[in-house]
């Protein structure tokens, strides 16, 4: 099951442990995927689908931001058949294996890597064995946590199934609001081809451990052109941690992709690092289809990629910025603001970084401690408000910087406006956004980052269009904001 949130993709995750749970678990379950980003959204819904099935064993998956509905789910799956069993697996389960246990509505949590686990985890519910021997599960044991020992990493990813995309609608997730919030192709997938990334990022959740391990490009090819033919997949979304760790096996993949006729266009939501990627690498991306690449740079202060163990080498992803949109690739930026310690100025400096780059989008997030990660552990103690019921987008978010509550939320509000109302970029967006996407977008930015008339003002003068088109802009722009704040 998956939570519905604005962003719904295809459920990638549940799709790989339903193929190895048809493929591998020797009982040969009867496998449904319930998506509740697509398929059911209410719960009453989702209990009733439930009940009609009536399932041995339902499986959630949850990341934390999901993690109260997913909850309630598995109350409702209880409600509906008492005797089902319910595991709980996903970023979630390895993030709080215990409060989902607590909640008394969980029998198992799956930590990690799922497709040898949730195999090993049904062949003994069904045999009533005891779980103690499986590992990477935990399961309460006298009102306490157990956990069994780490599950070791499936070595070759090539031996994994194919996702089991005959039990999701597949062209449906078009119509959802994908990673990028474009496509350049009607009919999209998301498509996995590593996992694991050797860096130490203190906020990063480790699903899948610090070993790069990468499906053969010939496997990944083969994955696309299946997709392609089967489904009329013409453009996929490369969500790896780190796609790009391996030069050659990149090269590879793109000379299989071009070799294949396929005419498709790649995107990469996430998962490059910007400072290993070359300008050869990213030409023969392009060739292959590449047309978006998002870098995720977070901070833009030297001190604290050393403090956040990221360790970015600033001036290459500014360069490998550079020089994917001069190749015509769509490049769009991550930026974190609120590590612990940050100061007014290393804000700033963040934000002046994706103002002077040829980003053609930033995005700005507030640095939020997850339990269980380097940060989180390393605030453990220290007496933070972490309130799961209220864990959503729009929740109040713990500002760790060196920087006033007032002043922090401002600079992140007033981060969206320095960027977007630098010259080139409205330049660059008013020459490939459409008029009425340009506007909206524009509408909400300057709504967002509460702009003053003076902000507009700049926003028009700096517009590369007729005066017609500006004048519409101010029309729109002038009923969409809310001056009064400012
Ligand atoms: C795609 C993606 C998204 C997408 C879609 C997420 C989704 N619901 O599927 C979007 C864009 C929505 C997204 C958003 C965010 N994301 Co995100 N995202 C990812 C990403 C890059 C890939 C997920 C994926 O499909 N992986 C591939 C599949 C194969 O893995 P999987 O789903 O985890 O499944 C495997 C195991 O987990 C396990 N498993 C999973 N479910 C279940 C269920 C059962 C029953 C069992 C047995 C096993 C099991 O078995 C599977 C096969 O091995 C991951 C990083 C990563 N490498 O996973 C981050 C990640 C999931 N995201 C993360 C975060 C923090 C976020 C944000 C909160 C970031 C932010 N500050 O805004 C937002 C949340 C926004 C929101 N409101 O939803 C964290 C999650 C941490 C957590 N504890 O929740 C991750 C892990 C990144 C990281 N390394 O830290 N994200
Ligand atoms: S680069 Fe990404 S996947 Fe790797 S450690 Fe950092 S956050 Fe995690």
């Amino acid at each position: 099951m998956k939570d519905n949130y604005a962003t719904v993709i295809p459920p990638i995750g549940l799709m790989y442990l339903a193929s190895a749970l048809r493929i591998w678990c020797s009982v040969r379950p009867l496998v449904k995927i319930l998506d509740t980003g697509v398929d059911v959204r209410k719960k009453e819904d989702i209990t009733e689908k439930i009940h009609k099935f009536s399932p041995d064993v339902v499986g959630i998956s949850s990341m934390t931001i999901e993690a109260n509905r997913a909850l309630s789910i598995a109350q409702g799956v209880k409600k509906a058949k008492n005797n089902c069993k319910v595991i709980f697996g996903g970023p979630h389960a390895v993030t709080s294996p215990s409060s989902i246990l607590e909640s008394g509505s969980v029998d198992f949590v799956v930590l990690g890597e799922g497709e040898k686990t949730i195999c090993e985890l049904i062949e003994c519910i069904v045999k009533g064995d005891d779980p103690t021997h499986i590992s990477g599960i935990g399961f309460l044991k006298k009102g306490k946590l157990y956990t069994t020992s780490p599950r070791q990493p499936i070595e070759n990813l090539d031996d994994i199934p194919f996702p089991a995309w005959d039990l999701v609608k597949v062209k449906r997730y078009t119509q959802a609001w994908n990673m990028q919030g474009y496509l350049a192709r009607k009919y999209y997938h998301t498509i996995v081809t590593s996992r694991g990334c050797p860096f130490k990022c203190i906020y990063c959740h480790n699903l899948f451990g610090k070993k790069f391990r990468a499906r053969s490009p010939e496997n990944v090819v083969k994955e696309m052109k299946y997709l392609y033919d089967t489904y009329c997949i013409r453009e996929f979304h490369i969500i790896d941690d780190i796609f790009n760790f391996n030069k050659d096996r990149v090269l590879r993949i793109c000379d299989l992709i071009e070799k294949s006729n396929m005419d498709i266009r790649i995107a990469f939501p996430n998962g490059v690092r910007g400072d290993i990627i070359d300008e050869e690498t990213i030409k023969k991306l392009k060739s292959a289809g590449c047309y978006s690449i998002t870098y995720a740079v977070e901070t833009a202060s030297k001190r604290l990629q050393q403090s956040i163990r990221k360790n970015l080498n600033l001036s290459k992803v500014e360069s490998s910025i550079t020089i994917s949109a001069k190749n015509g690739i769509f490049t769009q930026g991550f930026f974190m603001v609120g590590f612990p310690g940050e100061t007014h100025a290393e804000i700033k400096k963040t934000i002046e970084f994706s103002r002077k780059s040829d980003l053609h989008f930033a995005h700005f997030f507030q640095v939020r401690p997850f339990p269980n990660t380097e940060l989180g552990k390393s605030l453990e103690g220290k007496n933070l408000r972490f309130n799961w019921e209220d864990f959503g987008y729009s929740s109040e978010r713990i500002n760790l910087s060196s920087v006033s509550e007032k002043d922090y939320n401002r600079a992140y509000r007033k981060a969206y406006l320095e960027v977007y109302l630098a010259k080139k970029r409205i330049e660059t967006l008013s020459k490939i956004l459409t008029p009425s996407i340009l506007r909206e977008f524009y509408g909400h930015v300057l709504d967002f980052g509460e702009a003053s008339e003076e902000d507009v003002k700049v926003f028009l003068s700096h517009l590369a269009c007729s005066e017609d088109e500006i004048k519409k802009h101010e029309k729109h722009l002038n009923s969409k904001i809310n001056f009064g704040r400012c």
